[in-house]
């Protein structure tokens, strides 16, 4: 088939030269059997689900207990982002840094566009407009995907402004606005007659980032971040590179709104590494009396200047792909309400014998399910019902905890960030930074156990800068002097306080000593009081920690020895850190900022006896 004869490539619902160049040129190189332009609406949700269930992709679940939903598995080798195969080709290796994998971007064209020819064979090539953010926002932050997996369809559906509206304003009073490019294939052509899998995807993978050209490539895997290219890929890596150049932040962060018994609102926003319960904090059910917190997003945070010289923050999305096991009632009901109210996508989790979804976490399981893998799943069966990373993909619009200002176009006033990882020892429940330097110096050397977020060994300490270690799109030590800087160019005054919080630190007997969950709303309660400036604080080499009495455990069953444990700031665990910051320094290079280097030197300084 000649390109000009492909179904519905001349279909399309746009007059955007671009946009219309760039559909033809890849439906030329993939050659697909036809051409589908996705709209977004209702109809088209049933028309997709309804062709992933034909393909054995999705089970629906029964309409009793998740109305409207899906069950799926993916094939178990795609299960998870794959850090190793991410690529950020910049033109010049400095340009992505110690941190990311680099390769040159025509040697990696030259690669994969060997990889892309052909590769949709047999399938529909759909192009996906999006827009990252609301609708209404002064400069919409416009996306397409070209996917010739279904699925992504289906999760877009709920984690984008997808189709017609999105692609309304790729021409604004007759000029073609410019959008984020991104080609996604699952590399798994049909030959005539073959017969398909449930779950096709290639055993080679590539996810690429283009930051000079704004340009997404992603190739074989049909799962995730690797795959839904308006999350990691444009909304942290590739806006990453775009807020550097604007002076604004693209980060890996929740953002809250928490109001007090008084009825004062104030907006948060935290960083913690990928499963480490930023999903959990922000849909939080306090445990204190009077206070309220409602959810504005659970994962990214566009952070730009207001013309007040305070930070506003807008959650990109309009979903949640959450991390499953471990949610529940008890943990996360909110999150349990959402998708209670179906509308949802459950991936790799287990299915129940009566089509309702369970996993690890939920309580007593049933007798029987069927696993991730497809296979019979029993109380002792050896093996997981769910993958650690399975997720449930579910819309804000069904959160009874979203604040109405949720989406926002002009986003919400930041009071204070936290940072935040998953460390057993050495890292208090939380500090409070000097002031922005020192708060940034904080997220730039912020460490972490790793999770099953991304594919590699589990529980490893690694620093985790800001949280986004998988997702700064340029240099690592750039993206901290761009930091330095943006606190900088806001009004000092006005500037977020810093936290740096811990709900994961053990005891002598490998106990949490944090009770964690609805409880961290005593935390949050204290870091708001520092700053009203109602709460006290003692200093210590590392920062500001509670004073003896501050930090709220009314009604709390914890001992003092626990508190204490919980609270420590243990100097010699810190000297023991010392030369792992160095080392981190080190591998950042040349271009990491001299301020971090003194703030080092003065840690070191406060540390020695
Ligand atoms: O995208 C995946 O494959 C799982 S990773 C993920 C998913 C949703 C939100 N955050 C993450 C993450 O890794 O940070
Ligand atoms: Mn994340």
């Amino acid at each position: 088939m000649t390109v000009s004869t492909i179904p519905g490539l001349d279909a399309a619902p746009t007059t955007h030269a671009k946009l219309l160049a760039w559909v033809r040129e890849t439906a030329e190189l993939t050659e697909p059997d036809r051409v589908e332009w996705v709209d977004g609406s209702p109809e088209e949700w049933t028309r997709i689900t309804d062709l992933l269930v034909e393909n054995g992709t999705f089970v629906r679940l029964n309409d009793e207990k998740k109305p409207n939903s899906f069950w799926c598995a993916s094939d178990p080798t795609d299960v998870a982002r794959v850090e190793d195969r991410t690529f950020i080709c910049s033109k010049d290796p400095s340009g992505a840094g110690a941190t990311n994998n680099w390769m040159d971007p025509d040697d990696m064209k030259a690669i994969l566009t060997e990889r892309f020819r052909g590769c949709m064979r047999g399938r529909t090539m759909y192009v996906l407009p999006y827009c990252m953010g609301p609708l209404n926002a002064d400069e919409p932050m416009l996306g397409a995907e070209i996917t010739d997996a279904p699925y992504v369809i289906a999760s877009m559906h709920i984690m984008t402004r997808l189709g017609t509206k999105a692609l309304e304003l790729f021409t604004k009073d007759g000029v073609e606005q410019s959008f984020v490019p991104g080609l996604h294939s699952i590399g798994a052509p049909l030959a005539p007659g073959q017969a398909d899998v449930a779950w096709p995807c290639n055993e080679t993978k590539y996810i690429v980032h283009f930051p000079e050209e704004r340009l997404i490539w992603s190739y074989g895997s049909g799962y995730g971040g690797n795959a839904l290219l308006g999350k990691k890929c444009y909304s942290l890596r590739i806006a990453s590179v775009k807020a550097r150049d604007e002076g604004w932040l693209a980060e890996h962060m929740l953002i809250a709104k928490v109001t007090n018994p008084e009825g004062v609102s104030r907006y948060i926003a935290a960083a913690f590494p990928s499963a480490c319960g930023k999903t959990n904090l922000a849909m939080l059910e306090p445990t204190l009396p009077g206070w309220k917190v409602e959810t504005i997003g659970d994962d990214i945070a566009w952070i730009r200047i207001g013309a007040d010289g305070r930070f506003y923050a807008v959650n990109p999305e309009n979903g949640f792909f959450g991390v499953a096991p471990g949610t529940d009632y008890h943990t996360n009901p909110n999150a349990m309400r959402t998708i209670a109210k179906g509308s949802s996508i459950f991936t790799n989790v287990a299915m129940t014998d009566d089509g309702d979804i369970w996993w690890e976490g939920m309580g007593e399981p049933p007798a029987h399910l069927t696993s991730w893998k497809k296979a019979d799943w029993t109380p002792s069966s050896e093996e997981l019902s769910s993958h650690p990373n399975s997720r449930y993909c579910t819309p804000i619009s069904q959160c009874d905890t979203r604040a109405p200002e949720w989406d926002d176009p002009n986003g919400v006033p930041l009071d204070a960030i936290f940072f935040g990882g998953r460390r057993r020892d050495t890292v208090p429940l939380v500090t409070e930074a000097r002031d922005w330097q020192h708060g940034v110096f904080m997220g730039a050397t912020l460490s972490s156990e790793t999770t099953a977020a991304a594919t590699g060994a589990v529980g490893v300490v690694r620093r985790d800068p800001m949280a986004m270690l998988p997702f700064i799109g340029y240099n690592a030590g750039d993206y901290f002097a761009h930091w330095i800087e943006v606190g900088k160019a806001a009004d000092s005054a006005k500037l977020p306080k810093i936290f740096y919080v811990n709900w994961f630190r053990r005891d002598a007997e490998g106990n949490f000593t944090w009770p964690g969950f609805g409880e961290n709303i005593r935390v949050i309660k204290w870091a708001l009081e520092r700053i009203d400036g109602t709460a006290a604080a003692i200093d210590t080499p590392i920062g500001r920690v509670p004073a003896p009495g501050s930090l709220d455990v009314s009604g709390l069953a914890m001992s003092a020895t626990a508190l204490d444990d919980a609270l420590a700031v243990d100097v010699e665990e810190w000297q023991n850190e010392i030369p792992l910051i160095e080392e981190w320094f080190e591998k950042i290079g040349g271009q990491l900022p001299s301020s971090l280097k003194d703030e080092l030197e003065s840690l070191k300084q406060r540390l020695t006896p």
